[in-house]
């Protein structure tokens, strides 16, 4: 049986969070690895922006947007009737479910450029790597605030804002490891710990070679 494409770069935080929402939804793609300096051709053909992840669907549509590949697969799982789904979706609490949309257009708008600066400072030398990390601190801050008052980002069980916004939270700690254990964001280090030890990142962060070399793709599911 044929299942959709996905084209997936392991380490790009969009991609995991495609990944993650495919996985949560139990939804099996093949995946194909790539490398981005060496994008496949029919990638591209499907999707010229040339970004990873794309979804191509049985039927020939591609979505190619991280957040749209989190809500199709998560969407067609809860029109199953499936209660999980439609939690992580907060189907059910439209007010939260517009506050998680809030917290991740903060995220890839506004926190997204300053992580990219803090990471790569070299390249940015208008502003010091410090002077960055201060900028990127502004969303974390926030972060802190939402778990200083629940468990997860907008309530007490995890929803698709936590599973859109951890990986890129995951290398911002990464920039800085020491920094990052000593800062003044306790619950956000917690929040990210645990997420990072779930047994759904484990599952979307398995180490594959490229489609380009191998020819072969891979399951999302099967572990
Ligand atoms: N808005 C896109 C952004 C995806 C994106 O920028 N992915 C990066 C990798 S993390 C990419 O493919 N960049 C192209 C390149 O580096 O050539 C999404 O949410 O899917």
């Amino acid at each position: 049986m044929a299942y959709p494409i996905l084209y997936s770069f392991r380490r790009c935080p969009y991609a995991m969070r495609a990944r993650l929402g495919l996985f949560l939804a139990g939804q099996e793609v093949e995946l194909r690895e790539i490398v981005l300096k060496h994008k496949p051709e029919p990638m591209l053909a499907a999707s010229p922006k040339g970004t990873v992840p794309v979804l191509i669907l049985e039927d020939g549509s591609v979505i190619d947007e991280s957040l749209s590949i989190m809500l199709w697969a998560l969407s067609e799982k809860a029109k199953e009737g499936d209660e999980k789904t439609k939690a992580l979706l907060l189907t059910h609490e439209p007010g939260l479910q517009q506050a998680a949309m809030a917290l991740i257009e903060a995220n890839d708008n506004e926190f997204k450029p300053w992580l990219d600066k803090y990471k790569y400072a070299d390249r940015h030398p208008e502003q010091t790597q410090d002077e960055y990390r201060t900028q990127g601190e502004r969303f974390i801050t926030q972060l802190e605030a939402r778990l200083s008052q629940h468990d997860q980002l907008v309530s007490d069980l995890p929803s698709l804002a936590d599973y859109a916004i951890f990986p890129f939270v995951r290398q911002f700690a990464h920039v800085d490891k020491n920094w990052w254990q000593q800062s003044p964001y306790p619950k956000v280090r917690a929040w990210l710990a645990n997420h990072i030890d779930s047994p759904a990142f484990a599952a979307i962060m398995k180490k594959y070679p490229t489609w380009l070399d191998s020819g072969e793709s891979f399951s999302l599911l099967e572990n």
